[in-house]
């Protein structure tokens, strides 16, 4: 919504709690086949979930980071409009279950995630890899840098936080792309938390070292799970850098149709995820900052942080579920 001067104005922060129970829904239907081995099946209960949930706010919202390109996704798909139509123009970026793999062998950190922003506030990010780079707040502006090498991010990680570099820990998916990455962090002397998914985790929990012990976050990952990192940074205080990887003139294509101009542009996390962004995430699985979805008799409980960058607001919301019929159970 816009002021009489056209200015974007914060969302209802009302929306902030209405989120909640959208990643609620999408992290219960995932947890309840958790463990199972089929990805696919909790990806799905996942998104069916979180579309019927959507669906009933009263936003006019259209997806721009979803679950693929409308021919690929028959749910939340890219250009998908969700929302009872009655309210704010917003953007959504979401991921039903983030961290597929993660959850079908019930490790940690799979979450259910979600971030909406006025339209237009949210980088239209194609299916394509990101080079990102992480660290939470109190440093100072710019300590890290894509432009630079790992090591003088690190030393300057060092410095501005006053230990040696020894005592830094690097997050980074174990992936072979990174072989190159790896050796660089070890050889400046500095720890390494191997992932097997889920970087929207693994950024957020930079901004939590002395919970988490991850102080920065390094490498190449999915472009879509870029911006919903950049918008909870926008939350929590912290910095992040993004480079997508267009390596392919059909993938440069592709992001100059989304409105991507400069193919080797690095975004900053206020310009992936402008204006005021709402974020929720849900934990499926037990996590560093987030339970899993817990199932007993007469209950389900779940765990939840939402906030709200306008404010900066950060809650934890503990849902107790009593009727878990509404959950189909
Ligand atoms: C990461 C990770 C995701 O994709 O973005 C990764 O956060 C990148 O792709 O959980 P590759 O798996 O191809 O390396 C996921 O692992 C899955 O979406």
């Amino acid at each position: 919504m816009n002021d009489t001067a056209g200015r974007l104005l914060p969302l209802d922060r009302l929306l902030t709690m209405e989120i909640a129970r959208v990643t609620e829904a999408a992290a219960v239907a995932a947890a309840m086949l958790r463990g199972r081995g089929d990805e696919k099946a909790a990806d799905q209960a996942a998104v069916d979930a979180m579309r019927r949930e959507l669906n009933k706010l009263a936003i006019d919202g259209t997806i721009v980071i979803g679950e693929g390109e409308r021919d690929e996704a028959p749910m939340l798909f890219i250009g998908e409009t969700v929302g009872t139509g009655n309210g704010p123009a917003v953007d959504i970026a979401l991921d039903p279950l983030e961290g597929t793999t993660i959850c079908a062998k019930n490790l940690p950190n799979s979450l259910a995630v979600i971030a909406v922003a006025p339209r237009g506030s949210l980088l239209n990010a194609p299916d394509v890899y990101m080079e990102k780079i992480a660290v939470g707040p109190g440093y100072p502006d710019g300590v890290v840098d894509l432009s630079r090498s790992p090591e003088a991010n690190l030393l300057a990680i060092a410095e501005a936080k006053g230990v040696p570099v020894t005592e830094v820990t690097a997050c980074i998916l174990d992936r072979p792309r990174h072989a190159a990455l790896i050796e660089a962090v070890r050889a400046s002397g500095a720890s390494i938390r191997l992932i097997g998914d889920g970087d929207v985790a693994g950024v957020i929990h930079t901004t939590d070292p002395d919970e988490t012990g991850i102080d920065v976050y390094m490498g190449i990952g999915g472009a879509p799970e870029g911006v919903l990192a950049a918008a909870a940074l926008r939350c929590m205080g912290g910095q992040m850098q993004g480079r997508l990887q267009l390596n392919t003139n059909e993938k440069r294509a592709r992001a100059e149709k989304m409105g991507v101009s400069d193919p080797y542009r690095i975004y900053r996390e206020y310009e992936m995820a402008s204006g005021d962004v709402i974020f929720a995430a849900t934990g499926v699985t037990d996590g560093n900052l987030l339970e899993g979805v817990r199932f007993y008799p007469n209950r389900i409980e779940t765990h939840t942080l939402v906030m709200r960058s306008h404010t900066q607001t950060v809650r934890e919301v503990r849902g107790r579920h009593y009727d878990r019929r509404k959950f189909g159970l």
